[in-house]
């Protein structure tokens, strides 16, 4: 038994995977962060090594204070995880104020991802909103999302309409709609911010001519999430290639959907 044949950290890895395989994550593009259950913590602990230097996230986020996170590795290719998870991926603690963060496991001489403060602070708002329930952070290089920002007006309202009406299942799948980031400098507190923002209302926001980050309870969720939004922007970019739309879900369509598979839709959105 080693650390790597955990169930929580084989479905990480799998997902990895399955983000690479879609075409999301060229080079060391997107990043995936999940925060430990207390029994994953318990199974885990045995092969935590001897803790490395505190870092500052640079916010206090106490509700996250002594947590634990598997986070991707800061330059690391999400292609090789599946090949070497220790070398590619590792555990965080975070300390009793929320304040700093130290690797416990995997990525030797090396840290978490770039996007390392702006997953804890989605994970801080996340896990408030959600009672606790939410635990997966994942960021893609989802290609019709991106190209969406070049041509969609960047509001949520813009964003949310195309998806639900590109895709049946879509106002099922995220009845409260997306959010939309405008474009900023990645990797910084202001860009964490904007979008933990976002996450307050939103199980996801785009990041415009950037990328996709989902939330989720668990890994198949939050995929499924990034995999449902990729999905219907990739029929609206191929409806624009086909000359546009001519005919679409309505609102009062929307509205039965919602009746029917009992969810609330966002009113903003209609
Ligand atoms: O980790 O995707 O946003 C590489 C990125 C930065
Ligand atoms: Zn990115």
């Amino acid at each position: 038994m080693a650390m790597v044949d955990l169930d929580f950290v084989k479905t990480y890895v799998r997902m990895c995977n399955d983000g690479w395989l879609q075409g999301w994550h060229e080079r060391n593009g997107g990043n995936l962060t999940y925060r430990l259950s207390e029994k994953n913590v318990e199974a885990a602990r045995s092969f935590f090594g001897e803790p490395r230097e505190w870092h500052e996230i640079g916010v206090a986020l106490p509700n996250l204070a002594r947590e634990y996170f598997v986070a991707t590795g800061s330059g690391k290719y999400l292609r090789n995880v599946a090949l070497d998870p220790e070398a590619n991926i590792g555990i965080c603690e975070l300390d009793e104020k929320g304040e700093r963060w130290r690797v416990v496991w995997g990525l030797p001489g090396s840290v978490p991802t770039s996007e390392f403060p702006t997953h804890l602070m989605n994970h801080s708002v996340r896990k408030r909103v959600t009672g606790g329930t939410n635990r997966v952070i994942y960021h893609c290089h989802a290609t019709n999302v991106i190209a969406l920002t070049y041509v969609l007006p960047l509001t949520d309202r813009d964003f949310t309409r195309a998806l639900w009406q590109s895709a049946t299942e879509c106002p099922v799948v995220f009845p409260e709609g997306v959010g939309v980031v405008p474009w900023m400098v990645p990797g910084g507190v202001d860009i964490a911010r904007a979008t933990s923002k976002k996450m307050e209302t939103y199980q996801a926001a785009i990041w415009a001519m950037h990328g996709l980050f989902v939330s989720g309870p668990d890994f198949d969720t939050a995929f499924g999430l990034a995999h449902t939004i990729e999905k219907s922007a990739d029929v609206y970019v191929r409806v624009l290639s086909c000359g546009g739309v001519r005919q679409t879900i309505t609102d009062d369509d929307l509205r039965a959907i919602a009746r029917d598979f009992g969810v609330t839709l966002n009113p903003a959105m209609l």
